[in-house]
C-alpha cells in the first residue's frame, strides 16, 4: 500500500500550533507513525497475537484511540472466537471518516464496530481484550484513573489490557538518554532537526508520558492483578495488565 510521506513539519512555522489530529495528519498517519515510534510495527503484530489468545467468545475486543484502525485489524485477523466483536473508538472525525473509508468488509472475520466519541465516555462491557496503543498518553493526567478504572470494570476476568505509552522517566539520565536516542531514531528515519523540533513543540502540552512506575501503580490501583512491560525500545514501551 501506498503512504503519504509526513513533511507537515519540513518547513520553518512561523508559529506552531497544537498538534491535532486532524485531516492534514489522517493523510501522513500511517508514514508518521512508522517513523516516530520505535517498534511501532513490531507492538501492532503482537496485539495481534494477543488478541488471538485472550480473545474470548461473546465477548468484546476493544481498540481505544484506534486513529486507522491498525490494531483493530491485526486482532481481526487472529481472532479465532466465535461472535466476538471488535469495537474500534476514536474521538477525531478525520480519523474515523478515513478509517471507514479503507475498511473492507470481510464476513468470514470478526466485524469492525467504528465509532466517533470520546473514549472517557464510552461504555466497556464483557472485555476480554482492550487496547490503548499510544492513546492514554493524550488523555489529560486527572482523566486517567477514571478511564483505567472504568476499563477495568467492564472487563472479564481473565482478559487483558495492552497499554503502549510513551515513557517518562525518573532519573534525569535516562531521561535525556532515552529523549537523545529517540531524537536519533527519528534522524535514522529520514526527519531533519527542523522537524523533530518543531514536532516535539506541537506535542508538549498534548503528549504527557509518565513513568513505567506511575503506570504500574495506577493500573494496580484500578484492580489488576498484575502489570509487566512485554516490549521497549527506548522511550516507547507497551505493557500488559491482567484482570
Ligand atoms: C494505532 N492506536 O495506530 N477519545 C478518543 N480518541 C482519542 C482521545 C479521546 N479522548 N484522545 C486522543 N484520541 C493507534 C494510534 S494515535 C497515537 C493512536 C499517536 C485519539 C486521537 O484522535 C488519535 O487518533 C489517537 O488517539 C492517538 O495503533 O499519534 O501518537
Amino acid at each position: 500500500m501506498h503512504f503519504n510521506k509526513d513533511s507537515l513539519y519540513a518547513n520553518p512555522l512561523g508559529e506552531i500550533a497544537t498538534f491535532k489530529f486532524d485531516e492534514s495528519v489522517v493523510n501522513v498517519f500511517p508514514d508518521m507513525i512508522q517513523r516516530s515510534v520505535p517498534g511501532y510495527g513490531a507492538i501492532i503484530s503482537a496485539i495481534g497475537l494477543l488478541a488471538g489468545r485472550f480473545s474470548r467468545s461473546h465477548s468484546h475486543c476493544y481498540d481505544l484511540g484506534c486513529s486507522l484502525g491498525a490494531a483493530a485489524l491485526a486482532m481481526r485477523e487472529r481472532i479465532a472466537a466465535a461472535d466476538c466483536r471488535i469495537v474500534a473508538v476514536d474521538s477525531s472525525e478525520a480519523m474515523v471518516e478515513r478509517f471507514k473509508r479503507n475498511l473492507v468488509a470481510d464476513g468470514s472475520k470478526p466485524s469492525i464496530d467504528i465509532q466517533c466519541a470520546d473514549i472517557r465516555e464510552v461504555g466497556i462491557e464483557r472485555a476480554s481484550v482492550v487496547v490503548l496503543n499510544f492513546t492514554l498518553q493524550f488523555i489529560p493526567l486527572a482523566d486517567r484513573a477514571a478511564l483505567l478504572e472504568k476499563i477495568y470494570r467492564g472487563m472479564l476476568p481473565g482478559g487483558v489490557l495492552i497499554l503502549s505509552e510513551k515513557l517518562g522517566f525518573e532519573d534525569a539520565r535516562q531521561q535525556a538518554l532515552h529523549v537523545d536516542m529517540h531524537h536519533h531514531f527519528k534522524k535514522m528515519q529520514g526527519y531533519s532537526e527542523l522537524e523533530i523540533s518543531q514536532k516535539r513543540l506541537a506535542l508538549e502540552d498534548v503528549l504527557l508520558a509518565e513513568s513505567f512506575t506511575t503506570h504500574r501503580h495506577r493500573l494496580m490501583a484500578a484492580g489488576f492483578d498484575s502489570v509487566e512491560i512485554w516490549f521497549q525500545y527506548f522511550n516507547f514501551a507497551s505493557m500488559i495488565a491482567l484482570k
